[in-house]
Formats: C-alpha cells, sequence, structure tokens
C-alpha cells in the first residue's frame, strides 16, 4: 500500500501462498433455469459436505458478483434472516449442518443488461455463458474455483418459439414440452467438474450434424450449432474436429468420454472460444468459414482453435487446474498441444517458425515491458489479466523443452503417466513435472525454474576452431535480467539444438566426450558452459537454437557473412529464417537510427542489397515450400522492430526504413517475382489445404512486390477483381490500402466490398482492420470517422479488435502520432468500454505494455494518457490492475 492517497483504488491481491482448500465439499450441483431475457430464475441444489479435520459449524461462505438472493433453504427448510448474509458479491451460512446437507439458493439475473459478456448473456437472441474464470458466480452463488469439483444436473426451460435448442454439458436425459408455449431439457454431466467449465446455451440455432467412432468403437454424436442459414460454413470446423478427435487418439492415447460433442458459434464473445465440457461456445469468428467469405488465415485459425477447445477435454477438463496460478498447467500443454496438431495435418517447420516468430515478438514484448510475470505467476489482483502470451504461449515452450530434453518416447511416458494418475484432479505444475521426472528417472528442479522466474534469457554463444588438432569449442552463456519481481535470478535448463554447418551446407561428423552432448541437444545449466568438439577437419558455422529449441534470445558471435550462409543452407528451416530475420531486423534498427538522427529516411546500408539479394534466392529456391518462401519475403512488422530494438522507439524512423527496404527488394526481385508469380499461380478449384494456401500465400506477396516496384495501383486493383476467393480478395484490397491509400482505384475497392458485404459482420472486420491499418498520421481521423459507421459498435469484441486493436497495434505512425493524440483517444475509449466490458478495456490497455520503450517525447505522452485513465472514475479491477502495472504501482506483483 502507498502512504500518500492515490488515484488508483488498489485492488486486492492473491497469493500463491495463501491456497488453501474450502472447508466443504459440493459434489454434486443441481440447477434449474427459467430463461427470460431480462428476468432468468436459476435454482441451484448444492449438495454439500464437511472435509475432514473441519470443524462442525465452520461458516459457509460462497462467492457471488453483483447477484440478487431470491431465496435460501437448507434442506428443504428456508433460513430465517439470521441465519446468513447475503451481499451481490457472497453468500455467508453461519452455522451449517454438522453432516451433509443440501443447500437450495434461488436467484434471479438479467441476461440483456449483461454486457460484460461474463455469466449468462444473450448474444444476437441466443443464451449463452461464459464462466472461465470467475464467470458462474454472477450465476449463482457458490466455491467458484477450479479445485470444487462437482457433478452437473442441469434443467433449462424457455420458450419454446425463441429458443427451440437448449443445450447443457454433458448428455441430453430428457425433454419436453410445458403449457404456454414453454418446453424444457435436462442434461446430466457425469464428469465431476470446476464451475468454470459449466456451460448452457438456448436459442433459435440451427445444428451442422455428423459422428465420430472413437477407437473403442463409442459413436459421438457431433454438433456444430450456428444462426440459422450458416451451417454449411460450420464444414470445415466439422472437418477440423474429427481430425481433432483422430490426431489425440493416435498422438497421446485420449479418447472422448461423452456421447455427444457441441459446438455452438455466437457473435458476441470475449475471446476465441471455450472448453466447457461437451459443449464449446465460440466466437463465430473461429468456426464460420467459405471460400468466399474466409482467407487461409481464417481457416487455418478455425483448425487450430477448434482442435484447442478439444485437446482441453483432458488438459484442462479431466485434468484441471488447482487454482488460477497454475493456469499453464491446462493452456501451455494444450497450446502445445494443439501446435504439435497443426504441424502434423500443416508443415511441421512452416508452423514451428509461425510459432516462434509469434512468441519473439508478442511474448518477448511482454516479459520486456511493465507487464512481466512469470508463466506460473505468483500474485493477481484480476485472474481474466492472465491468459497471456507468457501463459500460453512461452507455457507451451516449456512442455516443448520437456520434449526436447526427453525424447518423444519419455515424453509420451510422461504424459500418459500425468493422463493417469491424475485423471479427475485439480492438479499444481508441481505434479505435472513430477510425472516427468518418475517415468525418465531426470531432475527437474533446475528446470522448474522457468515457472518462477520471469523474463526472457539471453543466451551468448562464442566459438573458436583449431585448425591444428580439428577441435572446436563452443561457450555458451546464460543470462536472465533480474526483474522487479524476481531478484537475483538464476541459471536455467535450456536445450540448445545445434549442428555443425561445413562449407558444403551439410552437418559434419564430429565427436564429443561432453555428457552434456546429448545426440544433437547442449545441455546448458550453469551460468556458462563450455563444450568441446573433435574431429573437425575444417571450420564449421555452428547452427545454434534449431528448431528455435527455446525461448531465449540468442546472441552469437556469427559474422554477417555466416549468417548468410546459414540463411542459404542450414539444413533447418526455422534457422534460415531466424538468420534472415534476424540480418533483417538489426539493419533496419540501424537505418531507424540514422534516419531518426538524421529526421529523414536516410539510405540503407549496403548489407540490405545482400539481404535483399538472399529473400530472392530464397523465394526461387523451388527445393522450399511456398508457404516458406512467402515468409522469406514478408519483412518483420513495424512492432516486431520496435520490440527488438527495445529502447529509445521512434515509430516515424523505423517506418521510413521500412518503407526504404521494401522498395529494396521490389526492385531487387521484379523480374524474377513476376515469373514466378505465374508459376506458383493456383489453378484448380479452391481447396483451404495449407499446401493451396501456401501458394497463395506466396502469389499474393509477390504481387505486393510487383505493385510495389511499379508504383502501380492497377496490379492491386486487378488482383481485387480478379478474386476467386477472400483470400485474393483481400489480398489485393490490402494492397491498395496500405500501399495506394489515395489512389480513385482504393476508394472505389473499398466501396465495392462496403456494399458486397454490409450483412456479413465477420468480413465487414476485415474492412474495419484494413482502413485501420494504413499508415500515416492523420489515420486517427479515419478511425474517429469509422467509429460513426452503423456496422461498429463498442460492445462487439470482434468489432472493437477489428478496428481499435488493428490501429493501435497495425498502424505504428498514427497510433505513435508525435502529437499524443491517438494515445488520449485511446484511453477514452478504453474508459468507455469499460463500464461494460473490462475485460475487453483490460486487453486493449495492455497494448500499451511497451510505452517505456518509447522515446522521450512519446513516452511522457503515453504516461499521460496513462495517468489519465489511472484517475478514472469507478475503474473496474481488470483495468485498475493493468494501469497500476504499467505505471509500476507497488503492491501488484
Ligand atoms: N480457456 C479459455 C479462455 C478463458 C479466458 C477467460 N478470460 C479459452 C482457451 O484458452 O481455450
Ligand atoms: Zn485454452
Amino acid at each position: 500500500m502507498t502512504t500518500k492517497p492515490d488515484p488508483v483504488q488498489q485492488p486486492p491481491v492473491f497469493r500463491l501462498e495463501d491456497y488453501r482448500p474450502t472447508p466443504y465439499a459440493i459434489p454434486a450441483v443441481r440447477l434449474a433455469f427459467d430463461l427470460h431475457p431480462t428476468a432468468t430464475r436459476v435454482k441451484a441444489e448444492l449438495e454439500i459436505a464437511r472435509r475432514p479435520n473441519v470443524a462442525a459449524g465452520t461458516p459457509l461462505v460462497l462467492d457471488g458478483n453483483e447477484l440478487k438472493l431470491v431465496a435460501v433453504a437448507v434442506d428443504g427448510v428456508p433460513l430465517g434472516h439470521k441465519a446468513y448474509h447475503a451481499a451481490p458479491d457472497r453468500l455467508e451460512i453461519f452455522a451449517p449442518p454438522a453432516g451433509p446437507f443440501t443447500l437450495e439458493i434461488i436467484t434471479e439475473i438479467n441476461p440483456d443488461k449483461n454486457r460484460s459478456l461474463m455469466g449468462l448473456y444473450r448474444s444476437g437472441g441466443v443464451f449463452c455463458t461464459q464462466c472461465e474464470a470467475e464467470g458462474f458466480r454472477r450465476i449463482t452463488y457458490f466455491y467458484d474455483r477450479p479445485d470444487v469439483l462437482a457433478t452437473y444436473t442441469v434443467r433449462l426451460t424457455a420458450d419454446k418459439t425463441a429458443c427451440p435448442v437448449l443445450l447443457a454439458n454433458g448428455n441430453r436425459q430428457e425433454t419436453g414440452d410445458l403449457p404456454e408455449g414453454r418446453h424444457f431439457a435436462v442434461w446430466h454431466d457425469p464428469h465431476p467438474k470446476p464451475s468454470y467449465l459449466f456451460a448452457c446455451v438456448g436459442g433459435a440455432l440451427e445444428a451442422l450434424s455428423d459422428r465420430f467412432i472413437a477407437a473403442d468403437g463409442k459413436k459421438v454424436e457431433l454438433h456444430i450449432y450456428t444462426e440459422p442459414g450458416k451451417t454449411a460454413r460450420a464444414l470445415y470446423a466439422m472437418d477440423s474436429l474429427k481430425r481433432a478427435f483422430a490426431w489425440d487418439e493416435a498422438k497421446f492415447g485420449r479418447l472422448y468420454d461423452l456421447d455427444i460433442f457441441n459446438i455452438v458459434a455466437v457473435s458476441d464473445f470475449n475471446m476465441g472460444a471455450m472448453e466447457n465440457k461437451g459443449l464449446n461456445i465460440f466466437n463465430d469468428k473461429y468456426v464460420l468459414a467459405d471460400p468466399q467469405t474466409a482467407t487461409d488465415s481464417d481457416y487455418a485459425d478455425i483448425e487450430r482453435v477448434i482442435a484447442h477447445e478439444y485437446f482441453h477435454n483432458w488438459s484442462g477438463n479431466r485434468i484441471t487446474c488447482r487454482d488460477w496460478f497454475q493456469l499453464c498447467l491446462k493452456e501451455g500443454l494444450t497450446v502445445y498441444r494443439d501446435q504439435e496438431f497443426s504441424s502434423d495435418e500443416r508443415s511441421r517447420p512452416v508452423q514451428r517458425l509461425i510459432d516462434a516468430a509469434f512468441l519473439t515478438t508478442t511474448q518477448f514484448a511482454e516479459d520486456a515491458g511493465p507487464l512481466a510475470h512469470p508463466v506460473r505467476p505468483r500474485r493477481y489482483a484480476a485472474i481474466d489479466n492472465f491468459y497471456t502470451a507468457t501463459v500460453y504461449e512461452k507455457g507451451a515452450e516449456l512442455v516443448r523443452m520437456i520434449a526436447c530434453l526427453l525424447g518423444e518416447q519419455e515424453f509420451q511416458a510422461g504424459m500418459t503417466l500425468y493422463f493417469t494418475r491424475h485423471d479427475g484432479q485439480a492438479c499444481t505444475i508441481e505434479d505435472f513435472i513430477q510425472c516427468f521426472a518418475e517415468s525418465s528417472g531426470r531432475n527437474f528442479s533446475r528446470f522448474m525454474l522457468w515457472y518462477e522466474q520471469a523474463g526472457t534469457p539471453q543466451v551468448k554463444a562464442d566459438y573458436a576452431y583449431n585448425a591444428g588438432c580439428g577441435s572446436f569449442t563452443l561457450t555458451l552463456e546464460q543470462s536472465l535480467a533480474p526483474t522487479a519481481a524476481g531478484g537475483e535470478a538464476k541459471p536455467m535448463t535450456i536445450p540448445v539444438r545445434f549442428g555443425l554447418v561445413g562449407s558444403d551446407g551439410k552437418d559434419m561428423a564430429c565427436k564429443t566426450a561432453d555428457k552434456a552432448v546429448q545426440g544433437d541437444v547442449l545441455l546448458l545449466t550453469q551460468a556458462k558452459q563450455i563444450f568441446h568438439f573433435t574431429g573437425l577437419d575444417s571450420r564449421p558455422v555452428p547452427s545454434l537454437l534449431r528448431g528455435f529449441s527455446a525461448p531465449v534470445r540468442l546472441v552469437t558471435s556469427l559474422s554477417r557473412q555466416e549468417r548468410l550462409f546459414l540463411a542459404a543452407y542450414d539444413s533447418d528451416l526455422v534457422n534460415r529464417y531466424q538468420m534472415l530475420r534476424g540480418l533483417l531486423i538489426e539493419t533496419l534498427i540501424e537505418a531507424g537510427g540514422a534516419a531518426n538522427k538524421a529526421n529523414a529516411a536516410g539510405p540503407l546500408p549496403a548489407v540490405s542489397f545482400e539481404i535483399a539479394a538472399a529473400q530472392v534466392q530464397m523465394a526461387e529456391n523451388e527445393a522450399l515450400e511456398p508457404a516458406f518462401r512467402a515468409l522469406c519475403l514478408h519483412l518483420p512488422s513495424e512492432a516486431e522492430i520496435a520490440a527488438a530494438q527495445g529502447s529509445n522507439v521512434n515509430p516515424d524512423a523505423i517506418f521510413a526504413a521500412r518503407q526504404a527496404f521494401l522498395h529494396i527488394l521490389a526492385d531487387t526481385g521484379k523480374t524474377r517475382f513476376l515469373a514466378l508469380r505465374q508459376h506458383h499461380n493456383v489453378t484448380s478449384a479452391f481447396s483451404p489445404n495449407a499446401f493451396d494456401a501456401g501458394k497463395r500465400a506466396f502469389t499474393n506477396i509477390l504481387a505486393e512486390y510487383i505493385a510495389i516496384a511499379d508504383n502501380d495501383p492497377e496490379i492491386a486493383a486487378a488482383l481485387y477483381t480478379k478474386a476467386g476467393n477472400m483470400t485474393e480478395k483481400l489480398a489485393g484490397l490490402r494492397l491498395l490500402t496500405l500501399y495506394f491509400p489515395t489512389a480513385a482505384a482504393t476508394k472505389q475497392a473499398l466501396a465495392d466490398f462496403e456494399q458486397r458485404f454490409a450483412h456479413e459482420a465477420l468480413v465487414m472486420d476485415k474492412w474495419f482492420a484494413l482502413q485501420a491499418s494504413a499508415a500515416g498520421t492523420d489515420r486517427l481521423e479515419t478511425i474517429r470517422q469509422l467509429t460513426r459507421h452503423k456496422l461498429f459498435s463498442y460492445d462487439n469484441p470482434n468489432r472493437v479488435r477489428a478496428l481499435i486493436g488493428s490501429f493501435v497495434t497495425q498502424c505504428q505512425t498514427g497510433f505513435h502520432r508525435a502529437d499524443g493524440a491517438s494515445y488520449r483517444f485511446l484511453a477514452e475509449v478504453i474508459l468507455r468500454i469499460d463500464k461494460n466490458n473490462p475485460q475487453l478495456a483490460a486487453r486493449l490497455l495492455s497494448f500499451m505494455r511497451s510505452w517505456t520503450q518509447l522515446e522521450q517525447e512519446r513516452r511522457s505522452k503515453m504516461q499521460a494518457a496513462l495517468q489519465y485513465i489511472a484517475e478514472g472514475r469507478a475503474l473496474s479491477r481488470d483495468v485498475s490492475d493493468i494501469v497500476n502495472r504499467l505505471l509500476g504501482k507497488p503492491g501488484v506483483l
């Protein structure tokens, strides 16, 4: 606590070491919902039992949030006023019976008034729920925490015309008609689960149905519910779902455990999707697709998110978290599983470098700023703020490192032990790691530090070759900057996958007696380690961190020529890409710095031409897959360059340098690009398969450079008009909007797109996002205008992310305009959204996580905007937590 009066209210902080089990268990829950848009009655019957060693008469204190209690009874007897205390946020029964008892609670809630999209709300007229992390307490009073596991029986009653479909978790037990046009359905979920996995749905929905025959012969009904008329757009989601079922059986031996698996797509949703047991609820963006409305990357996202939520059935639902500090136990592991699925279904190296690039841009940026936290945080004020890249993506990297350290077979042995030993339990990271320690006989104590120490470790590599005796010495040093929370960092176990590349581009055979070299992995466990190799008759070039084997920043003493050599010849595609990317980023930072000093874009360093030539060579290499070649032509985003620069960032300078490089690459490659585009054009009917998608990505980026080289909007306009699918159409529109913002063809295409897709909210999000991404300080005006567009709404998270989110993350020159006007605009938007939807507001606010890295002038303007938010009235817990941390206020982490 601060001693001076502070405008920011400090929310209470939860601490990992304070964990205690609840005094009572709730093994069974019966819920009855009488669904009504503004007055839904919820009757909860909770079977409650005092836990052993808890004194009889210990009060029972349940969580609530904005609840209105209608009635409360114990074993059928209404409680007198002196026996309990009810407030919107808690219900306390002063002296519960000593033996098992039934607590009956009736609450009344208003779904239509609920715009936080937590608890029970309506989206497009459909009743739906979102309970993770703490939404169930907006429905009824409960121990709303993940370690209280209960079976649920749910009876839903509603008007039959408004809600012909009534769904809840588990299997359907009973349905029937009632007087006055109402009907009911009863669902039972036999698998004990925490309240955050509860879900129910009621609405006028249509189903796409199919089935999956599990490896044990069991037939599982599969249904994907959408708005009426849109089921055909769920075909790809259904296909992905069946592949996910089959993959989890084949790879992890995990079978599904209910008779039915339902997915419901809704249009108002705070995140991607939710893994409620047997009843996944999805943001419709991750379900609906057809070639005319969805791009290849939409298809890939659908496949990934469908699989992710399904995989949670074991990693999250059957085995859940003991408390929210353990969130990465389910999220990191499930992201690892979905990444592996995408690798098997698509291209392993391309998937790996996409995942690695996401980590190094998003998670490394989080680690480098005031929102840094360990993969397993020890403190939180608002748990919704910890669904972060660190918990998810870095969490996945930790699982990947375990797989790398143990090898696939031992890794799978540990996973099987985990799934069998802990089935039906709420667990900790220690439980998980113990399974690998036992099955492999290895010591994981140093590895555990990965869960505890925040920040991105740096690994510095030096090497020396002795031609006389053919020996090679590699010195690796690890370091981790002490963070505000962590104090002095300790060395961790870092697996560094490697190869020694000879002048012919092939890996050289070599010998070593070092026990820390295990196959192609260097086991770095000390602050500094020296690895010796012999039997090398010529100087090798070390290729380190192959496959991005650890989430670290690698700093090598390789020369520029050696890096270009690895970019051209390394057998590891991920490293080829990383070499190119590293050189590009360094060159652009250097050029940006020069431009900054001169206050104008100067000439780019000579090496730019060498890098551009290397990129063209990659593009021409027919031995490489088109998706990879496309990625090699993509320049790092302005935000990625800024993150790598780390301090004194001037977004205008970065933009100028990047633009200059775009032209160099376009001019260097133009004639080759024309031929390549012709050659790789997809001529067959549209299929979202990864190979065709890769070809489209390749030809579209070639078109981009051709249009830039010729400075010709007609090339982009032709791509737009002739497009046979949304991927090409959007590529054309993107080119026009980003590179020819004032051309007549651009205005025409934007108007055409708006008119064609005015009734397709998800497609219009692409239109909002593109216009928000174009460069220029005047973009703020465009954004202000678009917020008044009839299809825009501050209440819908997809719209807000498309327009405001894209502006903040993509339009660096507009968002960081020097007068700070966009910072103030964002602050106002955040305060406005916070009144209804704190989670969405906090998400937007976290985009300001890198403010301390800006140059002085902008930094003080951003700080003023943050201060303005901090002084806002009645801030939500989510927003005040993030703003406190951004401003470095004490007491939160
Ligand atoms: N478990 C959910 C995320 C819930 C977010 C709550 N604020 C989706 C997922 O990761 O699968
Ligand atoms: Zn998840």
